[in-house]
């Protein structure tokens, strides 16, 4: 994997680079359309690569592992083939979807050890077993396994968690250093920065990431329920500590105007269940605003979801039908509203991207963090 800086911008950490992986070159600052099981939901491929111009996707170890399992994405000949995604794909490690989806989850130094939440038959992720998945997955970018704790918490739990993490990346590294991939192509592993909201922790933690030197970073622990001014606070402190010449992924994050101001600080990747999951809900994100297209105000509104974004489904279906079918229950309303979302965030930043370059990022995301944050 290589990455090269193209623009940064005068006045803010934001940069422009292009991060070159075996399955092709991703564009940052980049957003990555979550596919949990190995499907973004509601989206065919075809649509994630004309319609919505994704670069990049995200499976979770987690899901992958319990279905369809190894066995199977080994006989597929990984991720990219069972999938037919053949761009760049990043795998979560596990962790942090342990934590929040697994019951009688408990962790030891060894690992974590938990119940499938879909069949109740016990499992063990320990930071070498989910080195050897995600090599068996095949995804591009591979992540550390860590312990995202829970906000708020102690400051005692926040240190012993972060010491844990640390001393898991170091496992995760020594095992993957010393495996190949199994499909012939190149495979990278990011660490995790974490230490909640405290900044000593922080920094610490990210002194420690960026001491592994890796090809690439990436923060966790943050957009867990803190608010937002501390999570720009964590994320501008660490920043100032990472690498400049190598890509930092914030993860799990978040609105459009999360994202801008992550922008700002001198983020370069993102993902989000946010754009996905809401518009199941019928949540829109417009270059106009926020809309919620169950409400009566849209109901004979026929123009357009968004005539700004170029992707088909926001220019073709009205607003006004848009809303009959989430009404409805119709599939179809998932798959449009699902589309739109991601095409939203994809034009977001690649508009930043256009910004940045042009110097002009800092102004434009001051005025765009208003325009996408209103509720129409
Ligand atoms: N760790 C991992 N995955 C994550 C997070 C984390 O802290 C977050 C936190 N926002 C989202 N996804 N491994």
């Amino acid at each position: 994997m290589k990455f090269r800086l193209e623009a940064t911008d005068p006045n803010s950490k934001a940069r422009a680079g292009l991060l070159k992986t075996d399955h092709g070159d991703i564009e940052t600052p980049i957003f990555m359309p979550v596919g949990t099981a190995g499907s973004v939901k509601a989206v065919h491929q075809r649509e994630l690569m004309y319609d919505i111009k994704a670069q990049i996707i995200l499976g979770n170890t987690y899901h992958l592992y319990l279905r369809p399992g190894l066995d199977v994405l080994r006989k597929a000949g990984g991720l990219h083939k069972f999938n037919g995604w053949n761009k760049p794909i990043l795998t979560d490690s596990g962790g942090y979807q342990v934590f929040s989806l697994a019951a009688n989850r408990k962790l030891t130094e060894e690992g974590a050890i938990f119940k499938s939440h879909i069949d109740g038959s016990k499992h063990t992720f320990t930071p070498e077993g989910v080195m050897d998945i995600q090599r068996i997955i095949g995804a591009d970018i591979i992540m550390a396994f860590d312990e995202c704790p829970p906000y708020p918490c102690d400051y005692s739990y926040a240190r012993k968690s972060m010491d844990l993490t640390h001393r898991w990346l170091k496992r995760c590294i020594d095992r993957f250093d010393r495996t190949e991939g199994v499909y012939g192509y190149n495979q990278t592993l990011f660490p995790i920065i974490q230490g909640s909201v405290f900044k000593d922790l922080r920094k610490q933690s990210a002194e420690f990431v960026a001491s592994c030197e890796r090809e690439g970073n990436a923060i966790g622990g943050l957009s867990v329920g803190e608010p937002v001014e501390m999570m720009y606070e964590m994320t501008d402190m660490v920043t100032d500590i990472l690498p400049k010449d190598k890509p930092r992924y914030l993860m799990g994050v978040g609105t459009p105007a999360n994202i801008l101001e992550g922008i700002a600080l001198g983020i370069d990747m993102f993902d989000c269940v946010m754009p996905t999951r809401n518009a199941r809900n019928g949540m829109l994100f417009t270059s106009e605003g926020i809309i919620n297209i169950k409400n009566e105000r849209w109901k004979e509104d026929f123009s357009p979801i968004d005539p700004n974004i170029n992707s088909y489904v926001s220019t073709f279906y009205s607003k006004s039908y848009l809303r009959h079918l989430v009404i409805g229950k119709e599939i179809l309303a998932a798959q449009i509203a699902s589309i739109h979302n991601l095409a939203f965030y994809l034009w977001l930043v690649g508009q930043a991207r256009e910004k940045i370059k042009s110097g002009e990022f800092a102004i434009w995301k001051t005025e765009m963090v208003e325009k996408v944050s209103r509720r129409l």
